[in-house]
């Protein structure tokens, strides 16, 4: 211990940093076996260039100019040559899942936190009749995918340090929601120490430096390094859907998007929404160099946000709704070759330990945490398409406790998208004078996984009655 105690000493003193070891000598052995384990795990190398690179930059990242707009497909193929063209690339999808090529991935790390919601916000009951949980839901869509296409789709999820042993035990306790639990492989994400503004590093003990996850973008270098794409490797899985916890109207198994980025032989791929209002607060697809790129909403310039066609349309009209499609050869390749995304910065109030040993709250912003985004790695794609979704089908997020994007919003939704599907199929549905829902519907992932799905069901569909709550399954 000695020995090695001397060398960490040294390299924290080289980076300005041997205020870690200040309470070393009051810990135990186990205290400081732990503290030791804490600072070997840090990139010592790097954290010179992340404080004068970004802690303490005031504006580190540089946000390009030479944007334009990027091409996409769109929702509804504009001629019958694309039509046919999505006809095809369906059928090409649907080989993909079926023959085993496709694997589910949720990035699961961050907490509940703007939801006032305490713990891993896959555990959220959102579903509107059920109360189903956001992991629940996943689930069952990713059993009625595999049943539909007579397949195995391994569900990979990340989680953090802050919700692993919680979402695992969630997945234990419900026997995973009736997935077989060998095709369901849980990792941990890597995370950042947090950093006062002059650059020191905090302790969220005598023993612990703070750390925190460091962003969805660490997925990319996780799914790696827990071995997740060995797992992908082994079982022949090809394709990764990638999505978000917070959103249960998430279509993970789409064959059409599958078939679009596969035979375009994109290496990561995304889902975009058209934009609401200009300003709405979503990342901006670009081109810059001829790569897609996505430009965060507080980044993009208002003059580029609001700048329109002739038609009126918005220039840069595709909002990013963190939904993708990744390659295994993409998470082989850039991690052989070595990859680093940029660092986001968060400035906030970071709780630490002082020179007394005591913890302190502090009331002011006092720090900065490090992330890094998944589609930052967009550019690093050899080839990269974008395909664009309707809201009312596929987003729904739960973020925030009432208002946009709360728990009303994504139920009304979820029973708005089963009436739509419905309606399509031919079936009356009670609807108010002003054209809302009258009932509420709820329609599980076994009844139907796609709208297409609901014309096979009509003999099971009851007489809907206004006021009624429907449960589908
Ligand atoms: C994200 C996008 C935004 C838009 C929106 C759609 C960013 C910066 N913004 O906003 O452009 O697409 O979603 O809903 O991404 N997560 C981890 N580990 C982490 C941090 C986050 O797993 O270290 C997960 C988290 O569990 C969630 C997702 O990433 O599933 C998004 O995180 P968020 O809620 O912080 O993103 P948000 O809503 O600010």
């Amino acid at each position: 211990m000695q020995n090695n105690i001397d060398s960490i000493k040294a390299a924290l003193k080289n980076i300005n940093q041997d205020h870690l070891l200040q309470f070393w000598a009051q810990l135990d052995e186990s205290a400081q076996e732990s503290l030791a384990n804490d600072i070997n795990q840090l990139d010592i190398a790097s954290i010179p260039e992340w404080i004068e690179g970004y802690v303490k930059k005031e504006n580190p990242l540089e946000v390009p100019t030479n944007i334009e707009p990027a091409p996409y497909f769109p929702a509804i193929p504009k001629d019958d040559a694309q039509a046919k063209e999505y006809a095809q690339a369906k059928l090409f999808g649907e080989d993909l899942i079926k023959s085993g090529k496709v694997g589910a991935f949720v990035v699961a790390g961050g907490q509940g936190t703007r939801l006032g919601y305490d713990g891993p916000k896959g555990n959220y009951p959102t579903s509107p009749i059920k109360e189903k949980t956001l992991f629940a839901i996943f689930a069952e869509i990713i059993a009625a995918a595999q049943l539909k296409y007579a397949t195995t789709i391994p569900w990979y999820i990340m989680t953090s340090p802050l919700n692993n042993a919680q979402t695992v035990e969630t997945l234990e306790n419900n026997d995973y929601f009736g997935l077989n639990a060998d095709d369901v492989f849980v990792f941990i994400q890597g995370t950042m120490p947090n950093f006062a503004n002059d650059g020191k590093i905090f302790m969220s003990g005598k023993s612990e430096i703070a750390k925190s996850p460091d962003g969805h973008g660490g997925s990319l270098k996780a799914l790696y390094e827990s071995g997740a794409v060995a797992d992908m490797q082994k079982r022949g899985v090809e394709q990764l859907s990638y999505f978000q916890v917070d959103n249960p109207l998430i279509n993970i198994v789409d064959p059409l998007f599958i078939g679009l980025h596969a035979a375009a032989g994109a290496q990561m791929s995304s889902k975009a929404l058209l934009k609401a209002y200009p300003m709405e607060k979503v990342g901006n697809f670009c081109l810059v160099e001829d790569k897609v790129t996505v430009i965060e909403y507080s980044d993009l310039p208002d003059e580029q946000a609001n700048r329109t066609n002739q038609d009126g349309s918005l220039v840069f009209e595709l909002g990013s709704i963190a939904i993708h499609l990744i390659s295994r050869s993409f998470l082989e390749e850039i991690n052989a070759d070595g990859f680093a995304l940029p660092f986001h910065k968060a400035i906030k109030k970071i709780p630490y330990i002082g020179a007394d040993g005591e913890l302190v709250n502090p009331k002011e912003i006092n720090g900065v945490k490090l992330e890094t985004f998944v589609f930052d790695a967009l550019p690093l794609a050899k080839s990269s398409i974008i395909f664009e979704t309707l809201r009312e089908e596929e987003f729904a997020p739960v973020k925030n406790a009432e208002g946009l994007d709360s728990p009303v919003v994504t139920k009304t939704m979820m029973s708005e998208r089963a009436a739509k599907w419905l309606e399509a199929a031919g079936v009356k549905i009670p609807r108010k004078a002003d054209g809302k829902l009258d009932c509420v519907i709820e329609m599980a992932p076994s009844f139907a996984l796609h709208a297409e799905d609901v014309t096979a069901k009509l003999a099971e569909i009851p007489d809907l009655i206004a006021d009624e709550k429907i449960y589908l399954e």
